[in-house]
């Protein structure tokens, strides 16, 4: 039995694939170390997990943080509430640029998503470094966003749901109805690395504090058209079994809604820090 394994980068900025990982070893506090260290670096990391029970799932994500029950989406119940169901059979869907939960006071600071039911093809998710997305501004557009804060609100995107009619009426206007909004610093440093990172999504950041509505709109709509360059993101293809960790702190992510009338379930757990995200 041996916690060690391979990483095989899988973009230049983002993205790396954990090879000759022993299923036996994957809760080893070695192993978990070990997948703790890379995720920082690589922001994204894919796992080959098929078969992995949610009581593991969950073992795993207690590695990283304190487990928390979703807001918005159904979960296993009855002891297994923090493990999370994502399926499009029952009208849910991630087809939006966003960090998790980001209209939380201290959103979660990694997810993990596992693969159960996939379309025969689409269903990929993409994700973007937003570490590289901050590093390629200029130091002049560093330096004018340095301080400010955004409003980052669940409301807009529940009630887009629910105008599609893709969802519950009633579980998404419980949820409506939470009416949860928090202001965070447009630029947050990485607790770990140090790295700095946007952090603002066209999902759910509203208003730039402090700006008039129209040089906020303006500033906010340029920030996500720069975000959402190609280079700056990487695209997993899924397998069942698969699982992707990503470091919620520093990366935006997108499910691609292309596989319907198919279905596609996902298991996800994600976790709050033990302290505050920003350092
Ligand atoms: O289903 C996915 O691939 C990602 C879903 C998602 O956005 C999430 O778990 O927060």
């Amino acid at each position: 039995m041996s916690s060690a394994f391979t990483v095989r980068p899988l973009g230049p900025s983002i993205g790396a694939e954990v090879l000759d990982l022993d299923p036996a070893c994957v809760f080893l506090p070695d192993t978990l170390a070990g997948l703790e260290a890379a995720l920082v670096q690589h922001e994204a990391l894919v796992l080959h997990v098929p078969g992995l029970r949610p009581e593991q799932h969950l073992a795993i994500a207690r590695h990283f943080g304190e487990p928390e029950v979703h807001t918005f989406y159904p979960n296993l119940g009855e002891g297994l509430e923090q493990i999370t169901v994502i399926d499009s059979r029952q009208g849910d869907r991630a087809d939006m640029w966003h960090h998790d939960e980001s209209f939380l006071s201290s959103p979660p600071i990694v997810t993990m998503t596992h693969a159960h039911i996939l379309p025969p093809v689409g269903g990929d998710t993409c994700w973007i470094s937003m570490t590289t997305a901050y590093d390629a501004l200029s130091e002049r557009m560093q330096h004018y966003l340095e301080g400010l804060s955004a409003w980052h609100d669940m409301n807009g995107p529940m009630t887009a749901a629910l105008r599609q009619n893709v969802v519950s009426h009633e579980r998404y206007l419980e949820v409506i109805n939470m009416n949860r909004r928090h202001l965070h610093p447009l630029v947050i440093k990485h607790p770990v690395t140090g790295r700095k990172a946007l952090y603002v999504s066209p999902t759910y950041t509203t208003y730039i504090d402090g700006l008039a509505i129209p040089e906020s709109d303006a500033v906010l709509a340029y920030l996500h058209g720069h975000c959402q360059q190609a280079h700056f993101a990487f695209r997993h293809r899924w397998s069942v079994g698969d699982m992707v960790i990503w470091d919620n702190r520093s990366v935006l992510h997108n499910a691609i809604l292309d596989y319907q009338p198919h279905q596609r379930r996902m298991q996800r757990a994600s976790v709050f820090a033990r302290q505050s995200i920003h350092a």
